[in-house]
């Protein structure tokens, strides 16, 4: 009899909101961590439902705490993660609920996709939760991808024009969190390139790409992070994890969704494999 052909993958675990759509979220985290050959595993935070009725705006759920310390804790005691990425938290209680558990498990390779507003959300619109989520989430993690915005809020900088500008955000957020910075300027910054700054600590580097159109793709951020996060899984360094990164996130821009009635393109995990 044939023997079965046991795996054993990378084990990667995503905190996040379901984006109902599949396009951002934890569906684009779990997408990515199985383009990468990842086994992910989910706990679910919150539940957004875009208003197809009021221009697609976002309809957020939160979970309930229970239910959301319920997964954690299965999810702890079932494996040993690699990697953990924490997505859309969505209220000061769930920050709580989930930096208890991180502190309690104290999990390798810590990602934080520092998401404080969605596309189509007003800057600002909770700042109790920006604020929960910088003292409570950020000092634990170890790897942080802020956007143009996220990047501006937390490093403190009146605005980021730059390539230049982002470098000082990098480094800013870096000797403030003590997580490795990748600090994406996506197509908020001018120029043919999209440009993102890694930052350790030491290193600094500019990784680029040619900008595929002008406007943000749905899920590209939260690709991004899960792509770094399913790198280190595997044991990537961390500037190799951005590269890939990078170059995943670039695929998948350039394969991007169009044609459903929604008013922006989605982000596709297959374009890599393409
Ligand atoms: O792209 C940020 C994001 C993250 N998580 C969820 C979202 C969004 C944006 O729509 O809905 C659940």
């Amino acid at each position: 009899m044939t023997q079965p052909a046991f795996s054993v993958p990378a084990h990667a675990l995503t905190i996040a909101g379901s984006e109902a759509t599949g396009g951002a979220g934890a569906q684009a985290d779990l997408k990515t961590f199985q383009a990468l050959g990842v086994f992910g595993s989910l706990a679910l935070t919150v539940i957004v439902s875009f208003d197809p009725e009021n221009e697609w705006d976002h309809r957020v759920f939160p979970l309930p705490q229970d239910v959301i310390a319920q997964q954690l804790q299965t999810d702890f005691a079932a494996f040993e993660h690699d990697a953990v990425k924490i997505g859309m938290l969505g209220s000061p209680d769930t920050i709580r609920t989930v930096a208890t558990a991180l502190r309690e498990h104290a999990p390798k390779n810590l990602v934080l996709d520092p998401v404080l507003i969605c596309k189509g959300q007003e800057p600002g619109h909770a700042l109790d939760t920006d604020q929960a989520l910088k003292a409570e989430i950020l000092p634990l993690a170890d790897f942080v991808t802020p956007n143009h915005f996220e990047a501006t809020a937390l490093s403190g900088m009146d605005s980021i024009d730059s390539v230049e500008d982002l470098k000082e955000a990098a480094r800013r957020i870096y000797d403030s969190a003590g997580a490795v910075v990748l600090a994406k300027g996506g197509v908020r910054l001018e120029g043919r390139e999209a440009v993102d700054v890694f930052y350790d600590g030491e290193r600094l580097e500019v990784l680029s790409a040619e900008k595929v159109g002008d406007v943000p793709v749905s899920g590209a951020g939260c690709s991004l992070a899960a792509a770094v996060t399913a790198e280190l899984a595997k044991g990537a360094t961390p500037f190799e994890a951005a590269a890939t990164a990078k170059e995943f996130v670039t695929a998948g821009i350039r394969h991007r969704v169009t044609g459903g009635s929604l008013p922006f393109d989605s982000f596709w995990q297959g374009g890599f494999a393409v």
